[in-house]
C-alpha cells in the first residue's frame, strides 16, 4: 500500500444509513481514503410519526474527546462538518481546525434534514456563520441554507442562487458551492460553484424517481474526498457533481418515506 490519505467527518449519525456519517464514511471509502470520525449527534426517524425527526446532541466535551484522538496522528488530508447539533460543539470543531493547522475544510452547513424547512437551531447556524466559514475552503449549502446564510431569504432563479454565493463567500469561505439540487424549478438539478472570481453552474437532467435522501451530504464528501486526493477544488466540485448524481441513480425506496442514494453508484457505473 502506498501512503494512506486520510479524510475526517464531523457530524451527526442518520440511523437510516443515506446522510450524516454513514454518507461521509462510504464516500471516503469510495475515494479510496481512511475515513475517521467523530460523531455529534444521534438522528432517528419515527416511522409511527410519519417519519418524523429527532435529533440527539452528544456533549461537546466528548466530541473534543473523539477530536484529541484523531487529531493524535496529525492533521488530515482533507476533512468535513455536518451536522454539528450545539454552539459548544461548533466551537469546540473552529478549536480542532485552528489548533491542527488543518486545511482542505469543507463546511456543510447542515440547517435541516430534507423536507423540513425551520432552520433547526438558528443560534448553532449563526455559529457555524461566524466561526466556520471563515476557515472554510469550501461551504457548500444547500438552496434553503443559502438563502438563510446569505440573507436573502427563500431563493428561486440561477441569478439569486448566484447572489448568495457571493454573499456567502464574503463571509470568509474560500469558494462556495450551492447546491440547489432538484430544490430550484425546471427539469435541471443545478448547482453553481463560485471562487470569489468565476461561476460555474452545474447542471444535470432532474433523475425520477428522485432516491435522493442523503445526496447533500454525500456531495460534500464527495469534495472532501477529491481534495484528500490532491484535485483543485474545481476538480472536486466537478468529479463531486458525477459522483453525487451516480449515487442518486443508484438509490433505492427504503420505505414509504425515504429512498437514500446508493453512496457506491459512481463505482458500479465506472
Ligand atoms: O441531510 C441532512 C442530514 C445531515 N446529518 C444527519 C441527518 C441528516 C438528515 O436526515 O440525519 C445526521
Amino acid at each position: 500500500m502506498s501512503k494512506i490519505i486520510k479524510t475526517l467527518t464531523i457530524a451527526g449519525s442518520d440511523s437510516s444509513g443515506g446522510a450524516g456519517i454513514q454518507a461521509d464514511l462510504k464516500t471516503f471509502e469510495e475515494y479510496g481514503t481512511y475515513g475517521f470520525s467523530a460523531l455529534t449527534t444521534i438522528v432517528t426517524m419515527d416511522p409511527d410519526r410519519g417519519w418524523h425527526h429527532n435529533v440527539y446532541p452528544i456533549d461537546a466535551a466528548i466530541v473534543a474527546e473523539q477530536l484529541k484522538t484523531i487529531f493524535a496522528g496529525g492533521p488530515v488530508d482533507a476533512m468535513k462538518t455536518g451536522m454539528l447539533g450545539s454552539v459548544e460543539i461548533v466551537q469546540v470543531t473552529e478549536q480542532a481546525i485552528k489548533n491542527n493547522l488543518q486545511t482542505n475544510v469543507v463546511i456543510d452547513p447542515v440547517m435541516v434534514c430534507k423536507g423540513e424547512d425551520e432552520v433547526l437551531n438558528p443560534e448553532s447556524a449563526n455559529a457555524i456563520r461566524d466561526l466556520l466559514l471563515p476557515l472554510a475552503t469550501v461551504a457548500t449549502p444547500n438552496l434553503f441554507e443559502a438563502g438563510v446564510l446569505s440573507g436573502l431569504g427563500k431563493l428561486t432563479t440561477l441569478e439569486e442562487m448566484k447572489e448568495a454565493a457571493r454573499l456567502i463567500h464574503q463571509l470568509g469561505t474560500k469558494n462556495v458551492v450551492v447546491k440547489g439540487g432538484k430544490a430550484l424549478g425546471g427539469d435541471m438539478a443545478i448547482d453553481i460553484f463560485f471562487d470569489g472570481s468565476e461561476y460555474l453552474v452545474l447542471e444535470t437532467a432532474k433523475i425520477e424517481p428522485a432516491h435522493n435522501h442523503g445526496a447533500g451530504c454525500t456531495f460534500a464528501a464527495a469534495i472532501t474526498g477529491g481534495l484528500a486526493n490532491g484535485l483543485s477544488v474545481k476538480e472536486a466540485v466537478v468529479k463531486a457533481k458525477d459522483f453525487v448524481s451516480a449515487a442518486i441513480r443508484n438509490g433505492y425506496a427504503f420505505n414509504q418515506y425515504v429512498g437514500p442514494v446508493f453512496h457506491g453508484g459512481y463505482r458500479l457505473e465506472n
